[in-house]
């Protein structure tokens, strides 16, 4: 089972061996971002520093920079265990047996125990400051890096309603400490939460949770569609509702087990230049104007614990949650366009720049159908650049792909370059927002391609390959890992004949 607050989390790191307290005065001006970037490059564990300088709240962060990390925040072995989470209630079919009957009703049952329950207390609330008790100052926010304009608050849940529907809507924006009531809200053009605010007349309510469990962390930073609460999405994730009770200002409910809940609002139209800010671009993102939030209460749990990230150059904390994402969201993908069979979104793409994706090819035309697919999909429109190969090819083995888009492209022929929207932060594209969209279609090209005879690859035989198995030790050949056999490529030679 997955952690049930972040107390649980932390308790969970301690006992395997994923944390480590920090006890001398760190600063949370740019000191903490130097220890971090070296943990993180290091593989290194979660840190809690217990002294932020000029803060009474410790500072926890590099909670999610591993894998294993990633996996124990999910409660599963593996990322893609927890897409079967969802892939099960994505592929429902109507049951054909009582078996499956069973099978159907525990994922119903999971279902309709997904969305939050409404308690009517909540430890978030053991301490409550209004209006001017609030001191954003007493929180150890990090300014990151040495451009960035203030300090940031860097792994907020923040929560809206759709003003048209009342439809809840969970969304991690980075806001810029503006004063001791106020901040930034830094909802980018194309996401859930400025929609929210797009559509609302004068005032909206705002509140932001800090400090959660690890799964409503991740899934505020999941690229859910609109409609769907992540507050829900997490409940199911979890195996468990997240508990939320009422705001004490805000008519919004909010995690109960949050550690620090800001509540408040924004007003249309009253905007404020947001950035510089050292971003996941590896790049500064250059000053915009984003809303106020204004701040009308704080609640907290006593001693509560500051959650932070670290985003810069990649590769930072944030890779994992991109992973579980791309891990997460593989069964939505392949619910669309079936014939994908995996794909990768590099960390050093900053997960938009490039999207390789394998494919069982079927007919003449099909890797340019599922790049248009790709520039279709969700979040997955933005990116730029959209690598095809055969099904056959690991997406996530890089030398492998670079094999095939070199060995099975021809640049005049298989390159395609069309227009779409582009990231909101993307600083070199002609004008913001639109931008070139490059597709690479490394498949074998078929005769109605324009393939000519596409050659054999070559491959040791299966008797070869089995005898030197059974003989190695006895060659007396030191190898720095375990000798791996040379991989099996099968090229589709059905296609050839097409
Ligand atoms: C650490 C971190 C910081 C992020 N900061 C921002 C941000 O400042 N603005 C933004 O629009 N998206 C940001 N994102 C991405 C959004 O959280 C992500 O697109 C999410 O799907 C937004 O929720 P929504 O789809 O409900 O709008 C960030 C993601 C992470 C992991
Ligand atoms: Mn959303």
């Amino acid at each position: 089972m997955a952690p049930s607050d972040l107390r649980d989390w932390i308790a969970l790191l301690e006992r395997e061996g994923e944390l480590v307290r920090v006890e001398p005065e760190v600063d949370p001006h740019l000191e903490v971002t130097e220890i971090v970037s070296r943990t993180v490059r290091a593989g290194g564990p979660a840190l809690l520093f217990e002294n932020p300088k000029g803060s009474e709240h410790p500072l926890l962060v590099n909670q999610f920079g591993t894998e294993r990390r990633m996996c124990l925040a999910l409660g599963v072995e593996r990322l893609d265990d927890a897409a079967a989470k969802l892939a099960d209630v994505l592929e429902m079919q109507p049951p054909q047996s009582l078996g499956e009957k069973l099978r159907g009703l525990k994922q119903l049952k999971s279902i309709a125990d997904s969305p939050p329950r409404l308690v009517r207390k909540g430890t978030c609330q053991e301490i409550v400051l209004r209006d001017d008790e609030v001191d954003l100052g007493r929180l150890p926010v990090q300014t990151c890096w040495p451009g960035d304009a203030a300090p940031f608050i860097t792994l907020p849940a923040v929560i809206t309603r759709d003003p048209r529907d009342g439809r809840r809507n969970v969304g991690m924006y980075r806001m810029q400490v503006l004063g001791p009531r106020a901040t930034a809200m830094h909802w980018q053009l194309h996401k859930d939460g400025r929609a929210d605010y797009d559509r609302a007349d004068g005032r909206m309510e705002v509140a932001v949770a800090l400090g959660v469990d690890p799964v409503t962390a991740y899934s505020a930073s999941a690229p859910l569609p609109k409609h769907i609460d992540e507050l829900m999405f997490a409940g199911l994730l979890r195996g468990d509702a997240v508990d939320v009770v009422k705001g004490v200002t805000v008519d919004l409910e909010v995690p109960a087990h949050a550690e620090i809940v800001l509540e408040g609002y924004v007003n249309r139209d009253e905007l404020v230049e947001e950035g510089p800010f050292g971003d996941h671009t590896g790049y500064y993102t250059a000053a915009e104007p984003f809303p106020v939030f204004h701040v009308t209460a704080m609640t907290m749990r006593r001693d509560a614990i500051y959650p932070s990230i670290v985003v810069g150059k990649p590769p930072q904390e944030d890779a994992w949650l991109g992973k579980a994402t791309e891990r997460i969201f593989l069964p939505a993908v392949r619910a669309t366009v079936p014939e994908i069979v995996d794909y990768d979104l590099p960390v050093a793409g900053a997960f938009h720049n490039c999207c390789i994706v394998s494919i069982r090819k079927a007919y003449p035309g099909h890797a340019r159908k599922v790049m248009h697919a790709i520039w279709g999909l969700g979040m997955l429109s933005l990116t730029k650049a959209v690598i095809v190969v055969d099904d056959h090819v690991d997406v996530h083995d890089y030398e492998q792909v670079t094999f095939y888009v070199g060995a099975n492209v021809d640049p005049a022929r298989d390159v395609v370059l069309t227009e779409g929207p582009a990231d909101h932060l993307d600083h070199a594209t002609v004008r913001q927002f639109l931008s070139g969209k490059l597709g690479i279609d490394a498949t074998v090209k078929t005769p109605a391609e324009g393939g000519r005879e596409w050659p054999a690859e070559i491959a040791m035989s299966d008797d070869v390959r089995e005898l030197v198995d059974g003989r190695w030790a006895e060659y007396g050949i030191e190898t720095a890992g375990p000798p791996r056999a040379t991989p099996i490529r099968h090229s589709s030679t059905k296609l050839l004949r097409q």
